[in-house]
């Protein structure tokens, strides 16, 4: 039986999407992150990632968190990257090399796009872009996804997926990284391949049937 602990707001996108993708049967339960409650410590507060039971199932206490019959995984790029192995078929790697490569742009993502997209993100969400030193914040952010954003720009002008010839976990992790930085219209436009490539990711019915349950969920 397989437990994915976390919440709509947070990475565990990346595995709810991958999870449709593969039509896997799954128990969710809601993990809200401690620092978005007033008291995560209250007696009544809801399960939560400074909750002792939590911190007992994952002592980092941060989601997402799977729980494979027992075999207990935290990182949402690992959770994904092992249920695409575990349930095998197109979103899968086919052979060594694939498997490798879409460790690489995991490692990539994760070290050269996932935060500073994120600090687009947040900044957008609390409405600092209306200030200049938010706006000063969302620049310093959008420099450092120069680099790494010319690498995909490059890579899918001439290929429509991270990895082989079809869509994949790679594609999953990837664009729920690039993601952060989607408010970030003028950014976007200047990487039309990678705009493209994200906009083909997020038409598909299970990223969509994540979006709109994401949106569900308080912010
Ligand atoms: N690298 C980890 C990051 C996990 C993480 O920071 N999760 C956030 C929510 S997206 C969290 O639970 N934060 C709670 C906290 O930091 O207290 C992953 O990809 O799973």
């Amino acid at each position: 039986m397989l437990t994915l602990y976390g919440i709509y707001r947070s990475r565990a996108t990346r595995n709810i999407w991958l999870l449709a993708e593969l039509g896997a049967s799954y128990r969710f339960v809601p993990v809200i992150q401690g620092y978005r409650l007033a008291d995560p410590a209250a007696k009544d507060a809801p399960l939560n990632t400074t909750s002792p039971a939590f911190l007992a199932i994952s002592p980092a206490g941060a989601v997402p968190v799977l729980d494979d019959d027992g075999f207990v995984l935290s990182e949402s790029l690992a959770i994904n990257l092992y249920l695409a192995r575990k349930f095998g078929g197109a979103l899968a790697p086919s052979d060594a090399q694939e498997d490798a490569r879409m460790q690489q742009w995991a490692f990539y993502g994760v070290s050269a796009i996932e935060g500073p997209a994120l600090e687009i993100s947040y900044a957008y969400a609390r409405g600092e872009d209306a200030a200049e030193a938010g706006r000063a914040v969302i620049a310093a952010a959008a420099q450092k996804l120069q680099r790494p954003f010319k690498v995909l720009e490059a890579y899918l002008a001439k290929s429509p997926h991270m990895v082989g010839d079809r869509f994949t976990v790679a594609d999953i992790n990837m664009a729920e990284m690039v993601r952060y930085a989607q408010a970030h219209m003028a950014l976007m436009d200047a990487f039309p391949a990678l705009k493209g490539w994200l906009a083909a990711c997020q038409a598909r019915p299970a990223f969509k049937a994540m979006w709109e349950k994401r949106a569900t969920e308080p912010a």
